[in-house]
């Protein structure tokens, strides 16, 4: 017999259909984030960078993705060893100008006429990120919140732009497109007011989001932060701030796992916002002693997030995207094993036996649902996995191609 029949038993003795489980996984597409290929720089060639943005990469690791040619083999590449159907998430400064200089404010769907082109050969859905960083517009450190009524028009446009982008992505690639805002605006030091700028960006929104859109084609997200370097002391779009706008707007959520206190778990959130929002967006990252952006594992916390949407019933309300940027690795590698790892930890809850631990709480044995919980860490979860990996025609042993495509394609990158 082999390992996944011996498997498929085990679980079923514990009430659990693993047919059912590989079904449920194959159907839950990750968002891979584009800007793991080339340390979130984009290729529009603003002249600035990440720093005062609140945003960084470390590390110099050879072979990033300098061209959207380079960037899109490198995604073929890691989508061939990851399983399953998945999305990419797209910025904004990823866009093909050419040798048209344009503002990000006049951008329209020409722009990424190439990655969607590329997205349906691949049979990838899209999401896309309005890029409110990088920019000598975003130079103060203010773009939606700024004081100057310049700056924050010019940042509104953007954002209307990328909603129309978003949303003829969605009916182009037949699948809806999550468009997602996250602004770098706050302080370094002490602002003597912290009220002003959280109303003009409130305004800014509504007017970001004023335009009727189709929610078959694009939904908007808003993402929150605590701090950034450089946003120490101050960050506008805070949680408080986003939750209250999310429910008054009913717009998703985008919860970042590095964007919180570190003590502060993701998992535990997830069922109280969406008692009030309609749909979460998830960063999935890892934080390690802050918003680090490592790339994410399988690890307790990513497994909480996941045991979360799998008992409350929420992966039809959740958009599971990746946010992490490590430059000190092979970026493929990076993907492969942060997606992965997300897959993992989702495959994991889903093979829990949720019933007999439901009961165990129910019944009030609660040692026997923590005892329960701990058993179920040992079930052969990695046979199923494997089991999932050849149906998807995807091997274990993906490092060998990683290896080999560094040698043969990055390693010529000068
Ligand atoms: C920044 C946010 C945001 C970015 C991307 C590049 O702290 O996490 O999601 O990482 O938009
Ligand atoms: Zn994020």
């Amino acid at each position: 017999m082999n390992a996944y029949t011996l498997a498929k038993e085990k679980y079923a003795s514990q009430g659990v259909d693993t047919e059912e489980v590989l079904q449920r996984l194959a159907s839950t597409p990750i968002s891979l984030h584009c800007w793991q290929g080339d340390d979130v720089r984009g290729f529009e060639n603003t002249g600035t960078d990440l720093a005062g943005s609140g945003l960084a990469a470390t590390g110099n690791y050879p072979g990033k993705a300098r061209t959207p040619e380079e960037l899109r083999q490198d995604l073929e590449k890691a989508l061939s060893l990851i399983p399953g159907t998945h999305r990419l998430n797209l910025h904004a400064c990823y866009a093909e100008l050419g040798d048209n200089k344009k503002e990000r404010s006049d951008y329209g769907v020409a722009e990424f006429q190439g990655w969607i082109d590329w997205a349906k050969v691949q049979g990838l859905g899209m999401d896309f990120n309005p890029s409110f960083f990088a920019h000598p517009e975003a130079a103060s450190g203010f773009t939606l919140s700024s004081p100057d009524k310049g700056i924050r028009d010019y940042w509104i446009e953007h954002g209307k732009a990328c909603r129309r982008i978003g949303a003829e992505i969605g009916r182009q690639l037949g699948s809806t497109c999550v468009t997602n805002v996250w602004i770098p605006d706050g302080s370094k030091d002490l602002p003597a007011d912290r009220k002003e700028p959280r109303l003009r960006l409130e305004a800014a929104l509504d007017e970001v989001f004023s335009e009727t859109i189709d929610p078959r084609y694009n939904l908007d997200a808003v993402e929150s932060k605590l701090f950034g370097i450089g946003s120490e002391s101050y960050v506008v779009g805070s949680h408080e701030f986003y939750m209250g706008y999310a429910v008054k707007n009913q717009k998703l959520l985008c919860l970042d796992a590095g964007h919180f206190h570190p003590t502060e778990q993701l998992s535990d959130k997830i069922s109280s916002v969406l008692q009030f929002v309609p749909g979460l967006l998830l960063h999935v990252s890892r934080g390690v002693r802050w918003d680090s952006d490592h790339v994410v594992l399988l690890d307790d916390p990513t497994i909480a997030i996941m045991e979360e949407l799998v008992r409350g019933d929420f992966l039809g309300r959740t958009h599971i995207g990746l946010d992490f940027f490590d430059a000190s690795m092979n970026r493929i590698a990076a993907w492969v094993i942060g997606t992965r790892s997300a897959q993992k930890a989702l495959l994991l809850a889903l093979l829990q036996p949720i019933g007999k631990i439901r009961n165990a709480e129910e019944s009030g044995f609660l040692w026997e649902r923590l005892a329960l919980m701990e058993e179920s860490k040992t079930l052969p979860t990695g046979a199923v996995w494997e089991e999932f990996c050849l149906r998807n025609n995807v091997t274990s042993d993906w490092m060998a191609d990683v290896r080999y495509y560094e040698k043969s394609v990055l390693s010529k990158r000068g």
